[in-house]
């Protein structure tokens, strides 16, 4: 008897396939909504087996609207009995505009599906129970773990006060991170790198130590076609070596919103070193002579800043691993050797990095691997 290919996905509801489409659109403006969250909601009209997006909407570049009020607009009359699927609770709270409850009841819908609960102190499930004050059937919690890993940052940030940390590194297949003291040395590929730079421009902000500044001179932004504009803000980290101020770093920082993250003390000098270059500073304060990094990211998170890449080299990469700041770890090993490298010649000067797929830091776990062109890419995540 001839056997029957079985799916391996369980089947999922309409209420979760809806959920799903929402959550993918919402990555769309991740990183460009400024303080608030990429939300995403659909406006689901027609009956069972006959059902269609009759409008959809995703919180706007620089945060506002959100996205109910844009979604319920495209939808016009067809709002009227019809499900909205949102993957943030509907705001409750009068700000620039009305709280999307609101107009949701307003707009007559007869179904809120909702995937994440906000924890914003103004809203913080007062807008569900609007919602069914109105009469509206509410159903939480579809597909609430995907939804909150697109909003990882802004959870982060309102439940920790500080931001999402994504440690990305970049390893040779023996396991080295560069040269000591030599300029920047290709460890991935082109296809690993244009991921690297999707990412940075869903980051808000990108960090790294004023060593990496000055050795490797890298620009940190985004700068794939079409995405220029969303380079995220860089941070450089002085502890002891300050950026110079003929760096590409500080040239350019008329155009990439650029903070010198130095010691309270240093402060008062490095303003006047670099004044007139458009640098923004964020004073510290230091713990055993070097920048406190648990205060620093407070600081970040009062900012507004949710999402944080730290791509520096191995003392940045280590300070967070030792603070215990990182969330999630983006790990490229490259097909190559540095012992086949011809600029590596000794290997007296290799920065050798422990974690390798095989070797992964205590309290993460695997959460995904790709293949990048000739580069793996592993994804873990604190447990
Ligand atoms: C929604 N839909 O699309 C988003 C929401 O400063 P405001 O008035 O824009 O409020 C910011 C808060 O709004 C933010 O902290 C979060 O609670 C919520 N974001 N809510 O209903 C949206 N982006
Ligand atoms: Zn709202």
């Amino acid at each position: 008897m001839k056997k029957t290919a079985k799916s391996a996905a369980p089947k999922l509801t309409q209420d979760q396939r809806y959920m799903h489409a929402a959550i993918r659109y919402a990555r769309r403006h991740a990183g460009v909504t400024g303080t608030n969250p990429s939300v995403a909601c659909l406006i689901v009209a027609g009956e069972k087996g006959n059902q269609w997006i009759a409008g959809r909407g995703i919180t706007a570049v620089g945060g506002r609207p959100h996205a109910e009020p844009v979604a319920l607009e495209e939808a016009g009359k067809f709002a009227k009995g019809a499900t909205a699927y949102v993957t943030l609770e509907p705001c409750a709270h009068h700000g620039a505009t009305p709280p999307c409850a609101t107009t949701l009841i307003e707009a007559g819908v007869e179904r809120v599906v909702v995937a994440q609960l906000d924890p914003d102190g103004r809203v913080n499930s007062k807008g569900l129970h609007m919602l069914r004050e109105a009469g509206i059937k509410v159903q939480k919690n579809i597909e609430t773990e995907e939804a909150a890993w697109g909003l990882r940052g802004y959870l982060s940030r309102k439940t920790k006060s500080r931001p999402w940390v994504i440690l990305k590194l970049a390893v040779t297949a023996d396991g080295y991170l560069g040269l000591r003291g030599a300029a920047n040395i290709a460890i991935s590929g082109p296809v690993a790198n244009a991921q690297t730079h999707l990412l940075r421009a869903r980051m808000d902000a990108i960090l790294v130590g004023s060593g990496t500044a000055i050795i490797d001179e890298p620009a940190l932004t985004c700068r794939l076609s079409g995405l220029e504009n969303r380079s995220p803000i860089r941070i450089f980290v002085e502890n002891d070596k300050p950026v110079p101020t003929n760096s590409k770093a500080i040239k350019t920082a008329s155009r990439v919103e650029t903070f010198i993250a130095c010691p309270q003390e240093k402060l008062e000098e490095r303003k006047q070193q670099l004044a007139g270059t458009h640098c923004k500073f964020i004073a510290c304060d230091t713990r055993d002579g070097k920048i406190a990094l648990p205060e620093l990211l407070a600081d970040l998170a009062d900012t507004g800043i949710s999402t944080l890449m730290v791509e520096g080299g191995k003392k940045i990469a280590e300070s967070f691993l030792e603070n215990m700041l990182v969330d999630e770890i983006l790990l490229y090993v490259s097909r190559d050797k540095m012992a086949d490298k011809p600029k590596a010649k000794t290997n007296a000067n290799w920065i050798s990095w422990p974690t390798l797929p095989d070797a992964i830091p205590e309290g993460f776990h695997i959460k995904g691997h790709w293949q990048y062109g000739t580069d793996k890419a592993i994804r873990m995540v604190r447990d």
